[in-house]
């Protein structure tokens, strides 16, 4: 009984989707030619596949689970299948207008020619602004569709901006914000989910443990109540005495977002040597 897992043969998704299965404790190895791959440590096979094929996969069966852009999932209208966002390759699906267009909101794009690989998207934002386009879909190379006549606006994946910018382009509208996200067949046996859970448990540590970090102060004693309601930690912050007297080192996690904020506030108080470090792993 194995589990097979269908992943990014060669793309933006792979080198993150194979980090992150590893540090799953799972020895992944790179594709390199071979398009199944057994992994050791559980009864779980890694199969490299083109990203537009990996829906098919699940939804059929063929594969249990898969990693992939939430943009697909999405515009092959199989959002049920999503069972966790990975919190990595964000990006947005956006419209996007010749630089020089006088665009004045999605009634601009009526009657417009729009070129895009997300027709479904696409249509359901413009649906829901009451606007009637002209799709045309094509699947690469969007953004040079309006520079050559094919089409008056793009709807195309950002993320830094620089494609949309080196073309003339200006992102007007998001249609679609996008990560990567594990998606699971919906007919899997008790046996294949017992597995599954077993690597879900895994995913979610190390995800948990991403937007953590690890932090440790030396507090004054008198302040320690004021750092303890900042820093509630998992449970509770971890005090211990100094042998510098009247003094104690705290532990505690921290989330990432704002975290500096948090290192402000800690300064104030009298906090010195703050240490902050990454976790690897957070089993609550
Ligand atoms: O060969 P295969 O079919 O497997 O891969 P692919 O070429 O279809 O996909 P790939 O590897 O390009 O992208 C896989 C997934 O990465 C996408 O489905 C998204 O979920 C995610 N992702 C994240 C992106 C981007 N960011 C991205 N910027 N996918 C594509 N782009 C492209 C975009 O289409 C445009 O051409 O990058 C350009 C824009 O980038 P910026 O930085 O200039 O804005
Ligand atoms: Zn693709």
């Amino acid at each position: 009984m194995t589990v097979r897992m269908a992943i990014q043969k060669s793309g933006r998704l792979t080198d993150e989707s194979i980090a992150l299965l590893r540090a799953c404790g799972l020895s992944i190895a790179a594709p390199s030619g071979r398009l199944r791959v057994p992994v050791p440590e559980v009864p779980l096979e890694i199969l490299y596949l083109r990203d537009d094929d990996i829906v098919d996969y699940v939804q059929s069966g063929v594969a249990d689970v898969g990693l992939l852009g939430a943009n697909v999932v999405h515009e092959a209208n199989a959002t049920p299948l999503i069972v966790r966002h990975l919190g990595f390759a964000r990006c947005r699906l956006s419209i996007a207008v010749p630089r020089e267009a006088d665009y004045d909101g999605p009634s601009w794009l009526h009657g417009k020619r729009i070129a895009t690989s997300y027709p479904t998207l696409v249509r359901s934002f413009l649906d829901h602004h009451a606007v009637e386009s002209d799709l045309h879909r094509i699947s690469g190379s969007v953004e040079i569709a309006p520079a050559i006549g094919l089409a008056d606006a793009v709807c195309d994946l950002v993320s830094s901006g620089a494609t949309l910018l080196s073309n003339g382009l200006r992102e007007v509208e998001t249609v679609f914000e996008s990560e990567a996200v594990l998606i699971a067949s919906p007919s899997i046996d008790t046996e294949r989910q017992a597995i599954i859970d077993r690597v879900l448990f895994r995913l979610d540590s190390v995800l948990r443990a991403q937007r953590l970090r690890y932090i440790l102060l030396n507090v004054p004693n008198a302040k320690l109540d004021a750092v303890s309601a900042i820093l509630p930690g998992l449970s509770s912050p971890t005090i211990m005495p100094l042998a510098r007297p009247g003094w104690s080192s705290v532990h505690s996690v921290i989330r990432v977002d704002g975290y500096w904020d948090v290192i402000d506030q800690l300064a104030l108080l009298g906090a010195e040597g703050i240490l902050v470090t990454p976790i690897e792993t957070v089993v609550p």
